[in-house]
């Protein structure tokens, strides 16, 4: 009766290669941070990911419209080491209430943010559209992953360009 455990031993095996020879999944993701913390969780697990060489994050495109979220997507990737991926902001009016968390980013201690960043609020960021015009022709064709996690806003306005 050793089949069962041969087999999970190759299944394995095939599942650690796939895991170590693939080439990183490059994905922009395209989020609504700030109404629920899942688009939080999902940002997190995505630069884990990134850290175990499975995926490269090349850009984030924001479709909620409030001023604390590009700063808290910036929070969040500068904790990852990862401060220079481009954030990009809708120009949409959808939910423009104030988040539960993003507040964070406003968290001092003498003087200075607990939370590294280098977008502030108010800093003229790219429009998401151009940011995912931008990132799609740098990249080969059929290369990119879009994980959409909020409204449709920013790929709309992506398929009438
Ligand atoms: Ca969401």
């Amino acid at each position: 009766m050793n089949f069962p455990i041969r087999w999970s031993t190759t299944v394995l095996f095939a599942a650690f290669a796939t895991l170590t020879f693939a080439d990183p999944v490059k994905i922009i993701f395209d989020t609504d941070m700030g109404n629920d913390v899942d688009d939080a969780l999902a940002l997190a697990m995505l630069h884990s990911l990134q850290s175990r060489g499975e995926s490269e994050l090349l850009a984030v495109t924001i479709t909620k419209n409030h001023e604390d979220v590009a700063p808290y997507v910036d929070v969040l990737n500068h904790f990852y080491g990862r401060g220079d991926i481009p954030i990009g902001i809708t120009d949409g009016e959808v939910t423009p209430e104030k988040s539960r968390f993003t507040p964070i980013i406003h968290e001092q201690e003498g003087g200075n943010p607990i939370y590294p960043r280098s977008i502030d609020v108010g800093d003229l960021l790219p429009a998401a559209v151009d940011l995912l015009r931008e990132t799609l022709a740098n990249q080969k064709d059929q290369s990119v992953v879009i994980i959409q996690v909020g409204f449709s806003t920013n790929l709309a306005a992506l398929m009438q360009t």
